[in-house]
């Protein structure tokens, strides 16, 4: 029997999600992508945060180019195979839990359109992003036209992928393709270190702020503006009349809470 494509483990309440093909540079074959989509529609009850990580040197190389030529799938197939990526991104973007990825080497292709799903990107100096479809004959399929396009614009996508162009990790922060890059001098942690750091900082957020966080505003932002206010009412009125609230508040008021401070 094949190696499974995902290991999955826990810290506490935190879920450690890791793509284990490193030979294949964590390429994305059909079998992958029913384990991603397995693994996020049985998320275990009490998980809080997920940190999705990938072995050896890259993160993800994308869709499994050797399956995809070696079946010579027809439009049909792979409309059901694009559509198979969808439903699993969807459940790591809308499950309700936060999901940190892990980055290191090539976030690319499908790889980027994997990390595009996650909330937060946490990328060693190593890595680096592109969208080389477009220099292969071929196309995105994974939803980087909806989610990459949203975090760097449909423009960026655009050159991105008609030039091949590849961004190293600080020019993928600048774009918002990472919100941390580690393992340099101005950050030394690495990046699986500030992952969990970060992991267990979300853990110990209020479930419903979590999922209101991660569940609300990217709808609420495919929302008109009128929709979206109202919306945003109904979250909050549910948000804070939650369970933790009233100790989570009454902590403020009982001058226990932290402050807001800068870090630096
Ligand atoms: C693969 C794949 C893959 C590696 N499918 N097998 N994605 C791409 O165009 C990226 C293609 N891959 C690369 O550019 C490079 O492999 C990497 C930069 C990621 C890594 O380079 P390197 O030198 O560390 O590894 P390598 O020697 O190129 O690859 C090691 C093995 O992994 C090798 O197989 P082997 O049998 O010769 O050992 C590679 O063939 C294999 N490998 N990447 C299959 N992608 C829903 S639509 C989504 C659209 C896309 O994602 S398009 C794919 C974009």
């Amino acid at each position: 029997m094949a190696a499974p494509f995902l290991l999955t483990t826990e810290l506490d309440n935190i879920g450690i999600v890791t793509l284990n093909k490193a030979h294949k540079r964590n390429a994305l074959d059909e079998d992958a992508i029913a384990e991603i989509d397995a693994y996020f529609s049985n998320i275990p009850e009490h998980i809080r945060v997920i940190l999705m990580k990938a072995e050896g040197d890259h993160f993800c190389a994308g869709l499994d180019l050797k399956e995809h030529h070696d079946k010579e799938r027809g439009a049909v197939d792979f409309l059901r195979v694009c559509q198979s990526w969808h439903r699993a991104f969807d459940k790591i973007e809308h499950g309700g839990i936060p999901v940190i990825a892990c980055l290191q080497g090539a976030v690319v292709g499908g790889g980027l359109e994997l990390a595009s799903a996650a909330h937060i990107r946490v990328a060693d100096s190593s890595t680096f992003f592109a969208l080389p479809e477009g220099t292969r004959g071929i196309f995105t399929g994974g939803g980087a036209t909806v989610r990459t396009a949203k975090i760097i614009s449909p423009n960026r996508m655009i050159e991105l992928m008609l030039t091949g162009r590849v961004l190293d990790a600080v020019e993928g922060e600048r774009l918002g393709l990472a919100h941390y890059v580690c393992n340099n001098e101005a950050n030394p942690k690495t990046a699986y270190e500030l992952s969990l750091e970060l992991a267990q900082r979300i853990a110990g957020n209020a479930i419903l702020s979590n999922y209101a966080i991660v569940s609300s505003i990217s709808r609420i932002a495919d929302m008109s503006a009128t929709d979206g206010l109202f919306a945003e009412g109904l979250m909050a009125a549910v948000v804070q009349t939650g369970r933790d609230v009233q100790e989570r508040l009454g902590e403020f008021v009982n001058k226990k809470a932290h402050k807001v401070k800068p870090t630096k």
